[in-house]
């Protein structure tokens, strides 16, 4: 099947306008003052080059001990900031999944920041979607199939697009071989915010 192609992969152009855009960034970047965006050191000892933080009941987070979701952010040992409602509506527009994301992974990629090859599979359930959605320099994605080994192609994510990741497609590996630097000017001091909802826990009930 050809990466682009295959069912369960959903790029959503234009899937917040600009305004739209510029009003979630002011809810991340409000956000972030309470938790603040930091370099992860993968299970491996190595730092990435994308920051993170999270918002939601659960956040994803890699140290030495490995890749998991927890509660409360590394550093300052609190609870998450809550999922703007902007993004929790994207959600529900964009998915069928019967029940809210209870996490939103933050990545924020400056300079040469990229992000390797991967699946999404530390959540309890796969049958929810992961919806991504981009704000500042374009990147580009790149996603290929459930083996490591299947072929893959890239795609241009560029402000305001939203990208799902569902059914067949919830496992494809995926990730950011580069991005554009200066081809937005909408993240202060340059660089791309991704922001990824998933749900990471069971379903309720
Ligand atoms: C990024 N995105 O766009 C990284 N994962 O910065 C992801 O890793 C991702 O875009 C699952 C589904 C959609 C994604
Ligand atoms: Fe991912």
């Amino acid at each position: 099947m050809a990466p682009l192609s295959q069912t369960g992969f959903r790029l959503v152009p234009a899937a917040l306008s600009a305004g739209d855009q510029a009003a979630l960034l002011v809810e991340v970047l409000t956000r972030v003052e309470t938790a603040p965006f930091y370099r992860p050191v993968t299970p491996g000892g190595k730092p990435m080059s994308v920051e993170m933080t999270n918002f939601g009941a659960l956040g994803w987070v890699t140290d030495a001990k490995g890749y998991r979701y927890q509660g409360a952010h590394p550093l300052t040992g609190h609870p998450w900031p809550d999922i703007p409602a902007a993004l929790l509506a994207l959600w529900a527009d964009l998915t069928t999944a019967d029940a809210p994301p209870d996490a939103c992974l933050v990545n924020l990629y400056r300079d040469s920041a990229r992000m390797g090859l991967h699946q999404d599979r530390d959540e309890a359930d796969f049958a929810f979607p992961v919806l991504s959605v981009s704000l500042g320099d374009t990147a580009v994605f790149r996603l290929g199939g459930l083996s490591r080994r299947d072929p893959t192609a890239s795609v241009r994510l560029a402000s305001g697009d939203a990208c799902v990741l569902s059914g067949p497609a919830r496992l494809a590996h995926h990730g950011i071989d580069r991005v554009l630097a200066g081809s937005s000017r909408l993240v202060p001091g340059g660089g791309r915010i991704n922001l990824t909802l998933r749900r990471a826990g069971p379903a309720p009930g």
